[in-house]
């Protein structure tokens, strides 16, 4: 149960003298937003959760030393290092953290495991099948010797949707007909936008399809409680040319130089899917949904109802029983913010709601409770490599004008 937050009351009591559990020395790669993102997490969990381990923020690295100073400094973390090498060779760091580009995931990934290292790592897992292979391979072997890893894919980690997993397997929905999944975000819409990191195929190995599709594949088929079994899909990258960046890059936001390089990732990705179960699930993924910050939605219907949830209104779940009375039934909406719903327990009291950010507090939470325990946490990078798969399939069938591409599980 370490992973859906379900479980009984885990608040942290009101004073917890330091030094009376056992640390958990954090390393973490990378200090942009996913590592602004992930510091906010390790800072928080022990002050909200009941954790049998106290994480230490200990080693934040990055290459450029004044930044990566600012970023300790600003994010709490005890020391810096320029060299993630160096990070992991430091006998006082228990767990590292990944959030660099892809292209660095599996290096940096395999490193760690040899040094003995426990390893969270930021989605995707990998830029490649070959890659996520690797990592999955290297982290089955680490987990013979009690090393744990896991890859963030922190939307299973909203109460809403840890909450609608429960539901799903409680049986709420019956049999499943229907994912309907899409992931819109407009900030690349502006042509005169920056040739980031992001839209770079050598860092980022694909585009939305990676960046944005991979949550919903994780977060379809978590819900669903399946993997898929195929997919027929279409790419495209609608803006093929834009200027280099002229500066340093912030979170989505960048300036420009005068010159301009080609993108080599896609802008946007459909694709339809079939389940072993027989449910049908459909999916997009676009940086051009002018109006739509970061939205994600997923909508499943079931013989017995339905579920609906919006990242962009993340407290709440919409629930259709079809096996109410007809006149009486209708989509209603469910408050997530009941201390028995995941997570909650030991958050605000009932309406209080949470953000964003508490995705990676939770993430951290079941992290460390698995290490604790000593069982193995998910998604685990089984489960990404699986991801990387349906990713791999999605381009192999865009390639092939939307040819039906069944997928290896
Ligand atoms: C940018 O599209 C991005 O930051 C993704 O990289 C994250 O994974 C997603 O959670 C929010 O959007």
């Amino acid at each position: 149960k370490a992973s859906d937050g379900a479980e009984a009351p885990d608040r942290a009591p009101a004073a917890t003298a330091k030094g009376t559990k056992p640390p958990l020395h954090v390393g973490m790669v990378g200090y942009a937003f996913m590592g602004a993102a992930h510091s906010q997490g390790w800072r928080t969990v022990g002050r909200v959760f009941d954790l049998p381990l106290r994480p230490v923020l200990a080693a934040i690295c990055g290459r450029d030393e004044t930044a990566v100073r600012a970023a300790a400094d600003r994010h709490g973390w005890a020391t810096a290092e320029t060299d993630w090498r160096a990070l992991i060779a430091r006998d006082d760091i228990d767990l590292v953290d990944i959030c660099t580009p892809g292209d660095s995931h599996a290096e940096i990934a395999l490193a760690a495991l040899a040094a003995g290292k426990h390893v969270l790592c930021e989605k995707p897992l990998a830029n490649t099948v070959a890659e996520a292979e690797a990592m999955a391979s290297a982290a089955e072997v680490a987990s013979g010797r009690g090393q744990l890893a896991m890859v963030g894919f922190n939307y299973r980690r909203v109460p809403a949707t840890a909450l609608a997993r429960r539901m799903v397997a409680e049986g709420r929905l019956g049999a499943l007909r229907h994912v309907r999944v899409t992931y819109l975000q407009d900030w690349l819409v502006d042509p005169d936008f920056p040739l980031t990191w992001r839209l770079r195929r050598e860092q980022a190995g694909s585009g939305a399809l990676g960046d944005l599709g991979a949550h919903i594949v994780d977060l379809a088929q978590h819900l669903a409680g399946e993997p898929l079994a195929g997919v027929s899909a279409l790419t495209e990258t609608f803006v093929r040319h834009r200027p280099l960046p002229g500066g340093p890059t912030s979170g989505l936001s960048a300036v420009t130089a005068d010159n301009a390089g080609q993108v080599t990732v896609d802008d946007a990705a459909l694709f339809t899917a079939r389940f072993p179960s027989g449910a049908l699930a459909s999916f997009e993924a676009t940086r051009y949904a002018t109006g739509r910050k970061n939205a994600l939605r997923i909508e499943l219907n079931g013989e017995r109802g339905s579920l609906a949830f919006d990242l962009e209104r993340l407290n709440e779940l919409s629930y259709h029983d079809r096996t109410e009375p007809g006149s009486y039934a209708g989509f209603r909406r469910i408050l997530v913010t009941e201390p028995d719903h995941p997570y909650l327990d030991a958050w605000w009291p009932p309406g209080h709601g949470l953000g964003y950010e508490h995705t990676f507090v939770h993430q951290a939470r079941d992290l460390v409770r698995a290490i604790a325990e000593g069982t193995r946490p998910v998604p685990s990078f089984a489960d990404g490599l699986q991801v990387q798969r349906v990713l791999a399939a999605v381009e192999e069938s865009a390639g092939k004008n939307s040819v039906y591409t069944p997928i290896a599980n």
